[in-house]
C-alpha cells in the first residue's frame, strides 16, 4: 500500500485552492471546462478529506486529465462547390466503468473548453445512471444553419471518415447534443457502416427502423420532468398549476414542455437564439407540434408569434418572467447571477437543468443559499444518456423494446438517480442535490480507478 507512506492531506481551503490554481496553469483559457470542474471540486473535495484513500490515490488529479483528446480536419464542399473547412474533435475522457459515452455537438462555439467541461461532466452523469457508460464528447465548430440537407450530409460523411477510426460499439459510441438530432445521427451512423461494413450499435440516436431505441428522442426532456416530479414528491407537492418558464426550444425543451402539459403543469415560454415567446396561457400541443416543424427546418421563434399572434422578445431569455419553476434547455451559462436574483425575487421555487451547466457558479451560489429546489444537469438531464445505454443493450441484444417498456425503465432510473442524490445530499432541512450528484457520481469511478492500480 505505498499511498500510506504519503503525508497527511492538506486543509479543504489549501487542497482546493492549490488544485485550482494547477487546473488553471495546464488548461490555459479553457473557462468552460474551470468553472465545470471547480463545481465539482467544491463538493467533492470535503468528501475525498474524510476518505483519504481518494485523496492518496489522486483520484482527482487524474480525473480531471482526459484520457485522450482527438483532434482533427473536417474538410467538405458546400453546394457551390466551395471546400469548407472546420474543426473535429472527440474528447475521450474517462472509461473506467465503461466505454466512452456522450453526444456530438455542432455549433459555432464548439471549442477544446467546451468539450471538455462537457466530457467531464459526462463522467458523474453516466456514472449517476447506473449503467456501464464512461464519459466522452465531441463535435465541430460547423454551424447547421443555413445549411442543406446535402450539405449537412456532406459535412456528416466527411467527419465521421475521420471519427470512425477511433470509436467502436465496445470503445466510444457518439449520440446527439445540440446541432445534431436524428438526421445527423443516420448520415453519421450511414457513414460509419459504409466504412466499417458492420451493423453495430457504434451511435445512439438512431432511426427506430435501423437499430433506434423506443423514448430515446423524448427521453431527455421527459428524464427531466420525471426526476423534477421526484424532487417535488419528495417534499409532498405536484406538477398541479405550476407555472413553468423554460429556455431553448429544441428537442429537449419540446419533450420536457410535452410532459409538463400531459402532468398538469402550464408552460408559459420557450426561447431560441435570437429571443424568447411569452404564452401567459399556457403552451398548447398545436403550439408544440409547430416549434417542432419550425426547428426542423432551423427557423427562427419570430415565425411562432407570426402564426399564433403571442408575443416574441427579441434578444431576450426568459428568467424575469414569474413562475414556480424554471427550466434551462438551451445552452450553457444561459442563467447569469442576475437573472438568479430576479427569479428569487419573482419567488421562483425550483429550478433543473435540462442543459448543461445552464447556471453560472454566481448563479447556483445563489439559488443554493436561498434553498431553491436546484436539479443539476447531471442528475436532472441524465434521462437521455440512460436511454442511450438501453439503445445500446437492446443493440446488443438484437432486440428491441416496447415504448411502455422503455419509458418505465427511464421513470425508474431517474428515482435512482434522485435516491442517490438524496443520499450523499441531504442536509438538515433541505437536499443539496448538486453536491448528491457528485458525490454519488464520484464514488463510483473513483472506486473502480483505485481497483485498476496506478495508470
Ligand atoms: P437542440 O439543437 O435540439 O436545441 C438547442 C436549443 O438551444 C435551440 O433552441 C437553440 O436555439 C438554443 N441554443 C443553442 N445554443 C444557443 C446559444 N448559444 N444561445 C441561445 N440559444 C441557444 O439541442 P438539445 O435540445 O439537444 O440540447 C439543449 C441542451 O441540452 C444542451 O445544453 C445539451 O448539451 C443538453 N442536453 C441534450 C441532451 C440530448 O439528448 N439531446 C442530453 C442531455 C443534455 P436555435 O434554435 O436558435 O439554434
Ligand atoms: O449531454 C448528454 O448527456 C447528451 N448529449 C446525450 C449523450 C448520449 O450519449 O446520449
Amino acid at each position: 500500500m505505498p499511498y500510506q507512506l504519503r503525508n497527511l492531506p492538506p486543509s479543504e481551503k489549501d487542497y482546493k485552492q492549490e488544485f485550482m490554481k494547477e487546473l488553471t496553469l495546464k488548461n490555459p483559457g479553457e473557462t468552460e471546462f474551470h468553472q465545470a470542474v471547480e463545481e465539482v471540486v467544491d463538493s467533492v473535495i470535503p468528501f475525498i478529506l474524510e476518505n483519504p484513500k481518494y485523496y492518496h490515490g489522486k483520484i482527482l488529479e487524474r480525473l480531471v486529465e482526459p484520457d485522450r483528446i482527438i483532434s482533427f480536419r473536417v474538410c467538405w464542399e458546400d453546394d457551390k462547390g466551395e471546400i469548407q473547412v472546420n474543426k473535429g474533435f472527440r474528447v475521450q475522457f474517462n472509461n473506467a466503468i465503461g466505454p466512452y459515452k456522450g453526444g456530438l455537438r455542432f455549433h459555432p462555439s464548439v471549442s477544446q473548453s467546451v468539450l471538455k467541461f462537457l466530457g467531464f461532466e459526462q463522467i458523474f452523469k453516466n456514472s449517476l445512471t447506473t449503467l456501464p457508460l464512461g464519459g466522452g464528447k465531441g463535435g465541430s465548430d460547423f454551424d447547421p444553419k443555413g445549411k442543406s440537407n446535402r450539405e449537412i450530409m456532406r459535412f456528416c460523411q466527411s467527419y465521421m471518415t475521420e471519427l470512425s477510426k477511433h470509436i467502436g460499439e465496445n470503445t466510444d459510441i457518439p449520440a446527439g447534443d445540440i446541432g445534431v438530432g436524428a438526421r445527423e445521427v443516420s448520415y453519421l451512423y450511414g457513414q460509419y457502416k459504409r466504412l466499417n461494413n458492420k451493423f453495430v450499435g457504434v451511435l445512439t440516436g438512431k432511426g427506430i427502423e435501423y437499430g433506434g431505441s423506443k423514448i430515446r428522442t423524448e427521453a431527455t426532456g421527459y428524464g427531466l420532468i420525471y426526476f423534477c416530479q421526484n424532487v417535488l414528491s419528495h417534499i409532498g407537492e405536484d406538477f398541479n398549476g405550476k407555472e413553468c418558464i423554460i429556455s431553448g426550444s429544441g428537442n429537449v425543451a419540446q419533450f420536457a414542455s410535452k410532459k409538463l402539459i400531459e402532468l398538469g403543469a402550464k408552460v408559459i415560454t420557450l426561447s431560441d437564439s435570437t429571443g424568447f415567446i411569452h404564452v401567459p396561457e399556457g403552451l398548447s400541443s398545436e403550439h408544440l407540434k409547430f416549434v417542432s416543424e419550425l426547428k426542423l427546418e432551423r427557423k427562427g421563434l419570430a415565425e411562432f408569434s407570426k402564426k399564433f399572434g403571442h408575443e416574441f422578445i427579441p434578444g431576450k431569455k426568459p428568467w424575469h418572467i414569474k413562475a414556480d419553476l424554471a427550466f434551462p434547455c438551451a445552452t450553457q451559462n444561459e442563467i447569469t447571477e442576475d437573472d438568479a436574483i430576479t427569479m428569487v425575487n419573482n419567488g421562483v421555487r425550483g429550478v433543473f437543468e435540462g442543459a448543461n451547466m445552464p447556471t453560472t457558479a454566481q448563479a447556483t451560489k445563489i439559488f443554493l443559499d436561498n434553498k431553491l429546489l436546484f436539479g443539476p444537469g447531471k442528475a436532472a438531464n441524465a434521462g437521455g444518456v440512460a436511454i442511450s445505454g438501453l439503445e445500446m443493450t437492446q443493440n446488443s441484444m438484437r432486440m428491441s423494446w416496447n415504448e411502455q417498456d422503455v419509458d418505465e425503465k427511464l421513470k425508474q432510473i431517474m428515482a435512482e438517480i434522485h435516491r442517490s442524490c438524496v443520499k450523499y445530499g441531504e442536509e438538515k432541512d433541505f437536499v443539496n442535490y448538486v453536491k448528491g450528484a457528485n458525490i454519488a457520481g464520484f464514488i463510483k469511478v473513483a472506486e473502480a480507478m483505485l481497483a485498476y492500480g496506478v495508470y
